[in-house]
């Protein structure tokens, strides 16, 4: 178990170490929800869920690239709508750990009612998934907008009591420093940075785009640069505080994280790719906590953002 350097906190929320499932494939079934709660997490974060249940897109949808320690999908925001929210957030809750509730919309009142049933659900925090790159009219499609970040942030933190934490990712139409900008404004009392990386895979063979669907995420080792450099650049800009997703696959891209601004991690791809959860997580936390002895921080909170200092 991790000791007390390891502790951290993001918009008021207390956690034992700052590791935790990045809103993924996992986290739409009960099941699912029990299964992870054997992995030494210290907060669930559910599968994104929207106002009505949605299927899984047409296969192929996913595709593995294990040497790359990468995973190209479509999946297209498959789960089993707000009328499941008290499940799985009661199953979260049964093994003792917050459970975070990422939120999808495709309207800003789809946002503001997910989120509210997530609050009465129990949710300990929502996460506004704001960057979803697989689903046209949802996420990335639908708010790459500054405007509209804004009045989504805004909606929803004037409903709920919960922390609001904006999830954003890299969009082809608009800044994320602004994103960024517009979504703390609204009221986010942090951000995650960054969802899977809008992207196209091609089989030629095929002689067609390899999935059923042309929109595609990019996620796992390959994106770790691209979001160290997103999340440098927003604590940066605001020092606001930080949740770092993409690419982390060791202690090594954890760390990496916290100096240039993560209070918080995130992993999905290496959890998806690992054969044992549970001893990956468990070596992410030996080895974060070594490093932050070796190098004389007593805390993690003293690390995060270090090299803006250094
Ligand atoms: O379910 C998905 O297709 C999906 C979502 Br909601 C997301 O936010 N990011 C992603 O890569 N896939």
């Amino acid at each position: 178990m991790p000791s007390g350097r390891l502790g951290t906190e993001v918009g008021g929320l207390a956690l034992a170490h700052p590791v935790m499932n990045g809103s993924g494939v996992l986290g739409s079934t009960r099941q699912q929800i029990s299964t992870m709660c054997s992995w030494g997490l210290a907060a669930l974060v559910t599968k994104t869920i929207t106002q009505h249940p949605r299927g899984v897109s047409r296969p192929p949808n996913i595709i593995y690239l294990k040497e790359l320690g990468a995973i190209i999908n479509s999946l297209g925001l498959p789960n089993p709508g707000a009328e499941y929210l008290g499940e799985l957030v009661e199953e979260g809750r049964r093994c003792g750990l917050p459970v975070i509730v990422s939120v999808g919309g495709s309207s800003v009142e789809e946002y503001v009612g997910v989120a509210s049933a997530a609050e009465e659900a129990g949710a300990d925090a929502v996460e506004l998934n704001l960057s979803c790159p697989t689903t046209p009219g949802y996420g990335l499609d639908a708010v790459s907008d500054p405007r509209l970040v804004y009045r989504v942030v805004r909606e929803v933190s004037g409903t709920v009591k919960v922390p609001v934490i904006a999830k954003l990712g890299l969009s082809l139409r608009a800044g994320l420093l602004e994103l960024a900008g517009r979504a703390l404004e609204g009221g986010a009392r942090a951000l995650t940075l960054i969802n899977s990386v809008g992207a196209l895979a091609v089989d030629p063979e095929n002689l067609r785009i390899a999935l059923s669907s042309s929109s595609m995420g990019y996620s796992g080792s390959p994106i770790l640069y691209i979001g160290l450099k997103a999340v440098y650049e927003v604590y940066r800009e605001y020092g606001a505080e930080i949740v770092g997703c993409g690419g982390i696959a060791s202690w090594r891209d954890a760390a990496s994280y916290v100096l240039v601004g993560a209070r918080v991690l995130q992993v999905a791809t290496a959890l998806m790719l690992s054969r044992s959860p549970r001893a990956f997580v468990d070596e992410l936390l030996r080895g974060l906590e070594d490093w932050l002895e070796r190098k004389g921080f007593r805390s993690i909170r003293e690390a995060v953002g270090y090299v803006h200092r250094a």
